[in-house]
């Protein structure tokens, strides 16, 4: 299978995170692309390429454009104030009886305009990072487009948690959605995303939630017990023309591969009704026992069982990388699912 990754998604390299009540060390870190990177090359998966630049338009297609000027703008105004020394957090947010526009001019306003949680901070090159990570996951959707079976999008920063107008959860741009959208323009009628992290993918569901055209299947940690605590439930099923393409399987804190399992095959079972010409997996690794910031008990084998199991759909797939936290064990657990599922 082949791998795309570019050397500018290492370009966000925040030092923080809010979280306990203090500034931590940040846990998105550009490490977690190297190691999966370097493990890739060990395990000879297969080529390693280069992202193509896709322009703005396919960015466009699910994002707002204020969201997306804001993204490119915020540093220079960061800077011109003076405030360049440290990264950024929101820090106000526009909560039932706020207003959300007009968008405010002060960026202090529209930090938390375009944001949904404190976790996630912006830095010089930001953009530049997350626009290489989007790059990357359409260059893969495009690797399968082709003709190949499969591609590995070595996405970072991930993703899933973004959402038209808004970053969080680690999230700028979100990857999955803006992959599964160019393959609907270019050809593909029916397209499913399989959210297999251990965080509900909110921003990925909000954005097909009213759409037939595309399947939006998610298991992930109870949003009761765990981020992002205001989407994911099972009772999410979507609105209007897309009611029934969404489908959520939130599980207790605790879970392991046999508890997991009756969830998956049931996805599995929702992705053969609904014959997709593609999938989109984002592909999470903190399902894992050792994750420093997750619930679940995956061993590094049960990674295999899972890519094989997704083998075993036999639908082209386009895997996006979305978390995971334990960098030792990053590597292994990712490449396991990519080389199982094309032994499955
Ligand atoms: C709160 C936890 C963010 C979750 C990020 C993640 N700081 N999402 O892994 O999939
Ligand atoms: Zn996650």
């Amino acid at each position: 299978m082949k791998t795309v990754f570019s050397d500018d998604q290492l370009l966000h390299a925040p030092r923080h995170e809010i979280s306990d009540g203090q500034l931590k060390p940040a846990v998105e870190i550009p490490s977690r692309a190297e190691i999966v990177l370097k493990t890739v090359k060990a395990r000879n998966l297969g080529d390693i390429l280069e992202p193509s630049d896709f322009g703005q338009r396919p960015l466009e297609k699910v994002h707002d454009k204020g969201y997306l000027a804001f993204l490119e703008c915020f540093w220079g105004k960061w800077e011109a104030e003076g405030r360049a020394s440290a990264e950024a957090f929101p820090f106000i947010w526009p909560v039932r009886s706020l207003r959300a526009d007009p968008v405010p001019d002060h960026i202090d306003g529209q930090l938390g305009r375009y944001s949904m949680d404190a976790g996630t901070p912006l830095g010089a090159r930001t953009w530049e990072a997350a626009k290489a990570s989007a790059n990357t996951a359409l260059t893969a959707a495009k690797l399968v487009h082709e003709g190949n079976k499969a591609a590995f999008g070595l996405c970072r920063p991930p993703g899933h948690h973004a959402g038209k107008d808004f970053f969080g959860g680690y999230c700028f741009l979100n990857n999955a959605a803006i992959a599964a959208q160019w393959l609907r323009d270019n050809g593909a009628e029916r397209v499913a995303i399989l959210d297999v992290d251990y965080h509900h993918g909110n921003g990925t569901q909000a954005i097909f939630y009213d759409r037939p055209d595309v399947l939006f299947l998610s298991i992930h940690a109870d949003p009761r017990q765990e981020y992002p605590y205001f989407l994911g439930h099972g009772d999410e099923t979507g609105v209007k023309g897309g009611t029934g393409f969404t489908k959520n399987w939130p599980l207790a804190l605790g879970t392991d591969w046999e508890g997991y399992l009756p969830a998956l095959e049931e996805a599995c079972h929702w992705l053969k009704v609904f014959k997709p010409d593609a999938l989109v997996v984002s592909l999470g690794m903190d399902c894992f026992e050792n994750d420093p910031i997750s619930g679940f008990k995956f061993t590094s084998d049960d990674f295999s069982r899972l890519g094989a199991r997704l083998g075993k759909t036999g639908l082209p797939t386009v895997f996006l990388m979305e978390g995971g936290y334990a960098v030792d064990a990053l590597g292994t657990n990712c490449v396991n699912v990519l080389e199982a599922f094309e032994k499955g």
